[in-house]
């Protein structure tokens, strides 16, 4: 018992002897490295056959190829007061699908960010960030509007009950998104954009890259809602847009989502539409001459001020005439909400996402849903929805 008592102690001043003595010899270098050069009987089995150079270059791995990236980036309009919201949508982004691909933020506003905006904003990702402001021009009501035809509109829609009614910023707003965001000079270097917007919920894991996926399948619009739009708001759109594409058939896809838009051939508007604060979708197209020429005509008729023409119309017909109907996906594994509907996935999609919804509780199949209307040009085609 008394010889026992004394073996801790000596093995604590063995090892405090060691390590003193390496120290001094290594300067506080890896001690471990030199274990072996104390010649401690120590030793690898030296009958065991050598590995051959083959084998030995069987075990080294080949670097794993980078994953192949889009260029592409987010986009997030909004106002110094929505910075709380703000910062929740990046948050989700962020942990859902942005840690690991680090794709860079641009983040507009008609009014330069405050410092402290952007401190906060910054504070949430490793990704580039940058902000940017809006040119008067692209934001604001043109000198050419007729003022009084436009405050009756606005009346009007006031005496409809409807939304946004009398704002004319919010007009601003529908104006810049349909037909000026990707003329921005930061959104220049991009083709992809991921629309965000304040308050936004992302409920699930997105372990894939969607631009990628958009990239390699030759897609040119992204979404996740699809619903009807409010018909005040866009009382004269669809003569616009038929006016437009009878002067300019050219434009029109030969397979394109016309059964989409109209329940008779094209000659009304159904009112479906894809909700544009959720956009996955590709700069070039807006960027292209059908596109230019289409904003170009629907900017002459006033409409976004006479009326209350919203970017998700406009960028969805557009979107329906112009691309393959095969050319427009529904992201249907990515969880999503904007106040007050949401697309929870199901099945697979909603295991591997980890979503945080219930599947139960999508907007997908309800009343005033328009999937069906998306998913019944696949059949008729005898394909499935892409
Ligand atoms: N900088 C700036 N951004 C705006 C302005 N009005 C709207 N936005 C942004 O434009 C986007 C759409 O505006 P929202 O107010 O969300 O419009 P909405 O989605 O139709 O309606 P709600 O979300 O229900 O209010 C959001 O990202 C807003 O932050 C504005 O006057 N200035
Ligand atoms: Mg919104």
């Amino acid at each position: 018992m008394t010889s026992r008592r004394y073996y801790l102690p000596a093995f604590v001043v063995v090892v405090i002897t060691l390590h003193f003595l390496l120290w001094q010899r290594y300067g506080g270098q890896d001690l471990m490295k030199h274990i072996p050069e104390l010649n401690i009987p120590f030793r690898p089995n030296i009958n065991a056959t050598l590995p051959t150079t083959t084998e030995l270059a069987s075990l080294i791995q080949p670097e794993p190829e980078p994953p192949r990236r889009a260029n592409a980036t987010f986009v997030f309009l909004c106002k110094n007061d929505e910075l709380g919201k703000v910062l929740t949508s990046i948050q989700q982004m962020e942990d859902r699908f942005n840690k690991k691909y680090q794709y860079p933020w641009v983040l507009l506003n008609d009014k330069p960010f405050t410092k402290q905006f952007k401190k906060r904003v910054r504070a949430m990702t490793d990704a580039p960030i940058e902000f940017g402001v809006i040119k008067r021009e692209h934001w604001i009501q043109p000198d050419w509007i007729d003022e009084d035809r436009a405050l009756k509109g606005r009346i009007r829609l006031l005496s409809q009950g409807i939304i946004y009614a009398a704002s004319i910023p919010y007009r601003n707003m529908c104006r810049f998104n349909s037909g000026f965001f990707f003329h921005h000079e930061l959104l220049q270097p991009y083709r992809y954009y991921w629309r965000v917007e304040p308050g936004v919920k992302f409920f699930c894991d997105i372990d894939y890259d969607p631009f990628v996926y958009m990239e390699e399948h030759d897609k040119v619009y992204g979404f996740t809602l699809s619903l009807h739009e409010w018909e005040p708001t866009i009382r004269t759109l669809w003569d616009a847009v038929k006016e437009f594409t009878s002067a300019n058939p050219q434009y029109l896809s030969a397979n394109n989502s016309m059964e989409y838009l109209s329940d008779d051939g094209g000659n009304t508007y159904n009112l479906c539409h894809f909700w544009s604060n959720f956009e996955i979708a590709d700069m070039d197209f807006w960027r292209g001459e059908a596109y230019q020429r289409f904003f170009d005509f629907l900017e002459s008729k006033g409409g976004f001020y006479y009326e209350r023409w919203g970017d998700a119309p406009v960028h969805s017909i557009a979107a329906a005439l112009f691309a393959r109907k095969d050319q427009v996906h529904f992201f249907r594994d990515i969880g999503y909400r904007h106040e007050p509907f949401q697309h929870c996935p199901s099945g697979d999609d909603w295991v591997k996402g980890r979503c945080a919804c219930d599947p139960r509780d999508s907007f997908d199949y309800t009343g005033a849903s328009c999937i069906r209307n998306y998913e019944r040009m696949f059949k008729h085609a005898g394909v499935s929805a892409t």
